[in-house]
């Protein structure tokens, strides 16, 4: 059957950070009323989407209205995650286009971060008798579980 709603593309990929894409829904003919469709997202942790209702009508029915898809970030290493754009059933006063089925979309959210650990300084000077530095470690992502780091002097020049 004709799909009178039209999403297309239904299916698309954005990147972490920020990255964004769109998709356009088009109606099969012009609506004699006012045709809203609203956009639910399941897992806002991973993308957002806007507006998130579109409106066509004897204007842009053709043309159609364009949402926006963005990439939300976050610091886990969790590789590609899918991000659902669910769609309402279309509401107008126009019996033809009231209670449609609209295709959702499934975004994919691709990761940007990677498991890392960084040493910052990474040479020092310190001064007999007892003098003394310090350095930081840090990791480039959120971990799972707690991360340890053993710790050894190559001589017995110094301690740590
Ligand atoms: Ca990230
Ligand atoms: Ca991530």
């Amino acid at each position: 059957m004709l799909e009178r709603v039209v999403v297309d593309p239904v299916a698309l990929t954005v990147s972490e950070p920020s990255g964004s894409g769109t998709f356009t829904l088009t109606l099969s003919s012009q609506p004699a009323a006012i045709v809203s469709v609203s956009l639910v997202l399941p897992t806002p942790e991973q993308c957002t989407v806007s507006p998130n209702q579109i409106l066509l009508d004897a204007d842009n029915w053709e043309t159609g209205a364009t949402a926006t898809v963005t990439a939300v970030d976050d610091s886990i290493v969790d590789g590609p995650q899918t991000c659902w754009v669910n769609t309402d059933k279309s509401v107008s006063t126009d019996p033809n286009y009231n209670g449609l089925s609209v295709r959702d979309v499934k975004v994919t959210v691709l990761d940007d971060d990677v498991p890392a650990i960084t040493v910052s300084p990474t040479s020092t000077t310190i001064a007999e008798p007892a003098g003394s530095d310090t350095f930081l470690l840090s990791l480039t992502s959120q971990p799972n579980a707690p991360v340890s780091v053993l710790l050894s002097v190559s001589n017995n020049q110094c301690n740590v």
